[in-house]
């Protein structure tokens, strides 16, 4: 992944050479790019502020650095970009433009990971009151950029500098290889809407004044797993309940999609790697169905790995349905890498025991309601054989797009989305 920085405290970004990101920066993960927005102010001051019109406290950032600053870094897409650091295919690719502010949209897990699959960020760090409000249209409609202000939260910063150092490690430590161990993307706070439960280590007993002991709970050192989960889950609700009630309101525990009427009696929550054995599993009972009546069991959801299933949730918003604790269902969608215009839906699948009651059309609805607000057009792909699930996409609004599907012996079908509103701050 590309990313590059705009700020006149370029030194600010000097804690991206630390950690987990300088070494992927070293290993060719990350290709990280700092610019001084001075070095586009040409006058004897270097002056990249003037006073406000309309009157008013403190300065505004000039429009003209920042033009020539962004039109820089937008038409660098060609050069000394080491090999695969730029996916997008380079010569005529964009950046995605993040303007960190606090009047943007929240930055989220959820908006992390649509970031992550991006092949090129920009990020430009305000200062002062603000940025004068024609560079947001420059971008977007000379450098044909897509802008998004985004706020780490309800604070006040003095520059976007911070903002983007947060929002960089969020998003880097997303990319395949920058965390080693895939383990530790699993079971994290607010990837399905609950805090995490409190974690102990070594020693089970520790003295930490002469005489007083602090214990770890008794149940983690019980060897009984069901007690274990059940009291973690336990501890989860009462956190988020305490901490952070918002969570617990059912349209926070899946950003962006409303449960449809079919899935109110369900629990819909965003899929973490730790669903990954149970959605490999139910993948393979729901798609033996699709080999049979295709003619071929030699499809993606039969024959790939557990590994192949955690990848495939970094790389897609994936959701999952439960009954009592038990998966049902799930569906994923994502940004299409090829054309960020269309937003794919995949791995639409219910148990086949609860087939028949409108959950999979509901399922539909939710990854359909997820898609960001800027793509036009809803994609999915299903077996020539599949009767049924032809059935449920055209009844949804799909048409099958002629030809040959993605996959041999399917077809694609695609339908044309509502736009709903920009999300430029
Ligand atoms: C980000 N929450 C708060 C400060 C001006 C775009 O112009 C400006 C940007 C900033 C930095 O961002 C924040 C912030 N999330 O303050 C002033």
């Amino acid at each position: 992944m590309r990313l590059d920085v705009v700020s006149i405290f370029p030194e600010y970004l000097a804690p991206l050479d630390l950690s987990l990101i300088g070494k992927a920066r070293r290993d060719g993960l990350l290709d990280l790019r700092v610019h001084d927005l001075r070095d586009f102010a040409h006058d004897r001051h270097r002056s990249v502020d003037d006073t406000p019109y309309g009157g008013g406290a403190g300065m505004v950032m000039k429009p003209q650095p920042w033009a020539e600053a962004l039109a820089h870094v937008a038409g660098s897409g060609g050069e000394g970009a080491p090999e695969g650091a730029l996916e997008g295919g380079a010569e005529g690719a964009r950046p995605r433009l993040i303007v960190p502010g606090p009047g943007g949209v929240p930055f989220t897990q959820a908006l992390a990971r649509e970031l992550a699959v991006e092949p090129w960020l920009a990020f430009a760090c305000g200062r002062y009151e603000g940025i004068d409000e024609r560079v947001y249209e420059y971008a977007a409609q000379d450098l044909g950029l897509e802008v998004s202000v985004v706020s780490l939260g309800d604070y006040v910063l003095n520059g976007g500098e911070v903002a983007v150092l947060a929002m960089v490690e969020a998003v880097a430590r997303l990319l395949p290889g920058v965390i080693g161990n895939a383990e530790s993307l699993v079971e994290e706070s607010h990837e399905d809407g609950l805090l995490e439960y409190p974690v102990y280590t070594k020693p089970s007993s520790w003295e930490s004044a002469p005489g007083v002991t602090r214990d770890v709970p008794s149940v983690l050192m019980s060897g009984d797993h069901a007690r274990i989960a059940a009291w973690r889950h336990q501890q989860r609700l009462e956190r988020t309940a305490t901490r952070r009630p918002d969570l617990l309101h059912a349209s926070q525990a899946a950003p962006g999609a409303p449960v449809e009427g079919a899935l109110a009696a369900f629990d819909v929550a965003v899929a973490s790697p730790a669903d990954a054995p149970e959605l490999l599993t139910l993948g393979r009972a729901c798609w033996v169905t699709e080999g049979r009546a295709n003619g071929s069991f030699d499809i993606p959801p039969l024959v790939e790995s557990l590994q192949d299933v955690v990848d495939g949730l970094s790389q897609w918003q994936t959701w999952t349905v439960r009954s009592a604790g038990r998966l049902v269902g799930s569906v994923r969608g994502r940004r299409d890498p090829q054309d960020p215009s269309t937003w794919q839906v995949g791995r639409l699948m219910v148990a086949p025991d609860l087939q028949g009651r409108g959950l999979g059309r509901a399922l539909l609805a939710h990854v359909e309601a997820a898609a960001p607000s800027d793509t036009t057009t809803c994609w999915i792909n299903t077996g020539r054989g599949s009767e049924r699930n032809l059935r449920t996409y055209r009844k949804a609004g799909y048409r099958a797009v002629p030809g040959e599907g993605a996959y041999p012996g399917t077809v694609d079908l695609t339908k044309k989305r509502r736009r709903a509103s920009v999300d430029q701050g």
